[in-house]
């Protein structure tokens, strides 16, 4: 028995089953790059969904975190403590918002969000109680509890989970009339993911979030944008919803913003939003850690220079260009995405979105497939253009054009 064979078999016995991972045993990691336990090294092409937008040991984080855990680590929110403040201005300000409500995973950000969305409408719509409306479309990913889960459309995320959760109404993404039939007077929000993730990496038509924009300010409802996935550099701009010119009521934040090295995530909005709530109301005993704003504030500070949006703008353009040219050999049916992050729809003929992951394993480059026959490409920002052409090579080599 190999190392890794030994190290699945172990996980295998002791781990509920709720993955289905690649046969790779991961020990180090640096860059755009990871280490196996036999000391192989692979390209990696996923990024932990997003959460490593700048990279496996990125020095500043690293150093950043280093620096907090001889400080403190933790104080619950009983306390102040010295890196708080600094953390919500900053972050406010990348999002030319006013105030943060921070929490931990991305889930926990959504269902902040929703209750934030909820009380809002009660208190300062005035929609009568218990009768909060949420609207949100098909094919989204916004987390994993049972309340998430019940607005979702997707039967292997759902399925024997309920009861579920009351209050949401679920439209197809990209339709502005049905978004536009499901808003009434008790709608409290629209929540959105601007690019869809999980979907496929799925763009909506262009006007879309405009019009969304235009139709919650209308109907007072508040546009909810989960860019926990698309946001903090991946398309080329520190927001998604910039490439429409887009400027939401609320982010809702996650994944990159702890730079992978602690889960951060946050909700962002105006004081007229997260105002609503007092002492009591709300909370989370890691949410806002002295490590978590250590290291999130070097995000915000690297986020502000625009460089990583700049390298994500110019390697994608070379990414979906080269990604296009695949659609004319037949190996692939169609390509989306925008910035450093692409979905990949493989012909059947071709192989399966796993059999492709498996087998760009063996080339030494890891990619995640989902939906069956869809893989999703989201290298690290850092990703040189010879490394991001390197795994190219790869994936035209398993796709045999
Ligand atoms: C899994 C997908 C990616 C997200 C958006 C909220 C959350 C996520 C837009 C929740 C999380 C993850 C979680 C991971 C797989 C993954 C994923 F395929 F399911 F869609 F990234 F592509 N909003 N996305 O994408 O954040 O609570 O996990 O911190 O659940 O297996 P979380």
């Amino acid at each position: 028995m190999t190392s890794t064979e030994r190290s699945i078999a172990a996980a295998e016995e002791h781990s509920a089953h709720n993955y289905h991972p690649l046969p790779v045993v991961v020990a180090t990691a640096q860059g755009a790059w990871m280490t196996d336990v036999e000391g192989r090294r692979y390209l990696d092409m996923l990024a932990g969904y997003s959460a490593l937008n700048f990279g496996h040991g990125n020095r500043r984080l690293i150093d950043a975190a280093r620096a907090q855990l001889d400080r403190v680590t933790l104080t619950s929110r009983a306390f102040h403590h010295d890196r708080f403040a600094d953390f919500c201005a900053e972050l406010a300000a990348l999002c030319g918002m006013e105030m943060v409500l921070p929490m931990n995973t991305g889930a926990e950000a959504v269902e902040t969000a929703v209750k934030t969305a909820r009380k809002w409408g009660y208190r300062v719509k005035g929609v009568p109680d218990g009768r909060a409306k949420i609207v949100v479309a098909d094919n989204n990913f916004h987390g994993r509890t049972t309340t998430i889960i019940s607005f979702s459309t997707d039967p292997e995320a759902r399925a024997d989970f309920g009861p579920y959760t009351p209050g949401f109404e679920i439209v197809p993404y990209g339709d502005l009339a049905a978004l536009e039939a499901a808003v009434d007077e008790h709608t409290v929000a629209v929540l959105l993911e601007p690019i869809q993730g999980e979907a496929g990496v799925l763009v909506p038509p262009p006007g879309y979030l405009a019009g969304v924009r235009r139709l919650t300010a209308e109907r007072n409802v508040l546009f909810i944008a989960d860019e926990i996935q698309s946001g903090l550099g991946r398309t080329g701009k520190t927001f998604a919803c910039e490439h429409e010119d887009v400027v939401p009521d609320m982010y809702v934040l996650g994944k990159a913003l702890g730079g992978g090295v602690v889960p951060v995530s946050a909700v962002v909005s105006s004081q007229d939003v997260l105002g609503v709530y007092r002492p009591g109301e709300h909370g989370s005993t890691f949410g806002g850690n002295p490590l978590a704003c250590a290291v999130a504030l070097e995000v915000i500070a690297i986020l502000r220079s625009g460089e990583y949006q700049e390298r994500a703008t110019e390697l994608g353009d070379h990414l979906h260009h080269e990604l296009v040219r695949l659609t004319a050999s037949g190996a692939v049916t169609a390509v989306r995405g925008r910035g450093l992050w692409a979905g990949i729809d493989i012909a059947p003929s071709h192989g399966t979105g796993r059999e492709i992951s498996e087998r760009l394993m063996e080339r030494r480059v890891l990619v995640k497939d989902t939906h069956g026959s869809t893989i999703r490409i989201a290298p690290p920002l850092v990703i040189s253009k010879e490394d991001l052409d390197w795994g190219l090579e790869q994936l035209r080599a398993v796709l045999g054009s």
